[in-house]
Parts: structure tokens; C-alpha cells; sequence
């Protein structure tokens, strides 16, 4: 018999959260039943198979520190918990493929591995422990960022190249940022920026910016042709900004602490419709409008079909989602 139970996790980057676990005799184990019985395992610096399952005779995981192998795995088992949420609470979905069953997560993957990684022939999740500044890379943002991975590749199947990679990495920040901001954890506030607490530049600095992504030194603020032989991280950039631009509006702002500053390519001013809205015109559109070619033109004419059967064709808020685009340098 596995029960339903919820264990503690004392997180490296979330503080003290509580675990969908599961206990069977005296042992419990990171196993969250109630979503899908996603499992979090130890691959202990190996890089092959699962590992070994997270168990013990007590459920409290981890103490903060990386120095305790427990505590990646209750970031990433709490990281995956939240996306989870994310989907159902916001969208409807259930779980990554939509039937209800769970992915897994692998930590502590190979020596100072600095990435993680998305796989659909696992249907898992993998994260390295970092080396030098950066450290683990199990955090909220992350964590959400490879799960939609695999929800971009059981619905669009956005290709990984050109400006559908484009497109397809997009997907995975938007909802990083989206998870992030569901989560509403003291520790980890929603932020537009990627991967802000590894420190992977050793000097305090996001990976991504998603009100102006020339920020990161490689990624594009606005579309152009030939955007597309950029690598994907990068080619990203246009759909980041526009994800900010529609939720936040041009110029500058403060959220959560966080101070913005967005321009737009042809000087206009573009209004907010708010991050939920944003929300929901791109998973509509990711999951009813976008297939695996689906460039940046494609992109805003699925979002606006979306906006129109969300809101209303000529509506205010359709109006301002078609003025993002155009402030990326998408026209009609
Ligand atoms: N962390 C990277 C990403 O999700 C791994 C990769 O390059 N596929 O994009
Ligand atoms: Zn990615």
C-alpha cells in the first residue's frame, strides 16, 4: 500500500515547502501521488538509467544546502509539483501529455554538469549540480522550463531549429516565468527573467531577460529575416519580449521588485492585457493554432485567432496582442 502523504522538503531555493510523497512500511519515498506519481531519483554523478529512487525512514528531505544530496531532489520534486499545478489550475491540463500520468525527475547528473534537460524518450527530467558559481540548476523557473518541453512536444511539436526552435524555447520561458509567478513562494517571486538564481555568469545575472533579451549579450529583441540560423536560445528572444510587452506594456516597470524597461522596435507605445490573458492566448494557440513549422508570422496570426476566440476579434485586448507583435517587428 503507498499512502498519500506530504513530507517536507527544505529547499536550496524555495525554503521549507511541502512534498507529494508516498509511504510504503516505513519507508517514504519522493513519489507525488496525487500528480501523477511523478518520482524523483539520485543519479549520484552517474549519467545513465534512474538512479535510485529518493527514500528514507523520515519525511523531511534535504536541509538548504547542496551539500546534502536530498536537497536537489526536493527542489525538483517541489519544482515539478508546481508546473503540474500550473497546467491543471490554469489550463485545464493534466499532466505533461494530458492523461494524468507523471514524468520523472534525475538530479545529480554527471560532475559540475551546468544544464538541464528535457527528454522525451524517458519522459524525464534531468539536472546537473553546477560547477565554479553556478550552482544547481533545480530551481522553480528551470524546472518549469524543460517540463514544458515536453508539453510543447506532445501538442505543437514545435521542430527544434530555425524559428520554430525559436518558438519552441519561448514556449518553455513563457511558462518558466509562468510557473514562477503561480508559485508564489516568498523565496523565488515571479520575475521575466530565466534562471536568475543559478548564477551561471558567476556575477548575479539572469540567463535570460524577457523585456529586452539583447540584455543577455546573444538573444534578439526584435524578428528579422535570417533570425532564424540563430541558435534557439537566442532566436527566442522576440517571442520572450513579445510575451513581456503583451503582459506588462512598453517602457518601464516594477513587479514583484523587479525593475523593467521595454522598448519596442517601431517607437509605439504597446499596452498591457495582463499576464493571465497572455497566458491563455499562447497556450491556446500553442495547443489548437501552432504545428511543428509554425514560424514567427505563424505565430502571431495563431495568437491573434486565439486572442479573437478568447476575447473577440477587434477587441481591446486583441488589438494590443496584434501591437506586441508589431513591436517585435511582426506585421501583417
Ligand atoms: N537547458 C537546455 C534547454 O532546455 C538544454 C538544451 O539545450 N536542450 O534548452
Ligand atoms: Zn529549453
Amino acid at each position: 500500500y503507498q499512502g498519500v502523504e506530504t513530507g517536507t522538503g527544505n529547499t536550496q531555493y524555495s525554503g521549507t515547502v511541502t512534498l507529494g510523497t508516498a509511504q510504503s512500511g516505513s519507508t517514504y519515498t519522493l513519489t507525488d501521488t496525487a500528480r501523477g506519481s511523478h518520482k524523483t531519483y539520485n543519479l549520484n554523478r552517474g549519467t545513465s538509467g534512474t538512479g535510485t529512487l529518493f527514500s528514507g525512514p523520515d519525511d523531511t528531505w534535504g536541509n538548504g544546502l547542496p551539500s546534502n544530496l536530498e536537497t536537489a531532489g526536493a527542489d525538483a520534486h517541489y519544482g515539478a509539483a508546481l508546473t503540474w499545478d500550473y497546467y491543471k489550475n490554469t489550463h485545464a491540463r493534466n499532466g505533461i501529455r494530458g492523461d494524468g500520468v507523471g514524468a520523472y525527475s534525475r538530479v545529480h547528473y554527471g560532475n559540475n554538469y551546468v544544464n538541464a534537460f528535457w527528454q522525451d524518450s524517458c519522459f524525464c527530467m534531468t539536472y546537473g549540480d553546477g560547477a565554479g558559481n553556478a550552482k544547481p540548476l533545480t530551481s522553480i523557473d528551470v524546472a518549469a522550463h524543460e517540463m514544458t518541453h515536453g508539453v510543447t512536444a506532445n501538442t505543437a511539436g514545435l521542430v527544434y531549429s530555425g524559428e520554430s526552435g525559436g518558438l519552441n524555447e519561448a514556449t518553455s520561458d513563457i511558462f518558466a516565468a509562468a510557473v514562477e509567478f503561480a508559485a508564489n513562494n516568498s523565496s523565488d517571486v515571479g520575475d521575466y527573467l530565466v534562471g536568475e538564481k543559478i548564477d551561471i555568469n558567476g556575477n548575479g545575472t539572469p540567463l535570460r531577460y524577457m523585456d529586452k533579451p539583447s540584455k543577455d549579450g546573444s538573444s534578439k529583441d526584435y524578428w528579422y529575416s535570417g533570425i532564424g540560423s540563430v541558435d534557439v536560445h537566442y532566436s527566442s528572444g522576440p517571442a520572450n519580449h513579445w510575451f513581456y510587452l503583451a503582459s506588462e506594456g512598453s517602457g518601464a516597470k516594477t513587479v514583484n521588485g523587479v525593475s523593467y524597461n521595454s522598448p519596442t522596435s517601431d517607437g509605439l507605445p504597446v499596452t498591457a492585457i495582463g499576464r493571465a490573458n497572455a497566458e491563455k492566448i499562447w497556450y491556446r494557440a500553442l495547443t489548437t493554432k501552432f504545428s511543428s513549422n509554425t514560424n514567427y508570422a505563424g505565430a502571431r496570426t495563431g495568437t491573434l485567432a486565439a486572442a479573437a476566440e478568447l476575447f473577440g476579434q477587434g477587441s481591446a485586448t486583441y488589438n494590443n496582442v496584434a501591437n506586441a507583435w508589431a513591436a517585435i517587428s511582426v506585421g501583417a
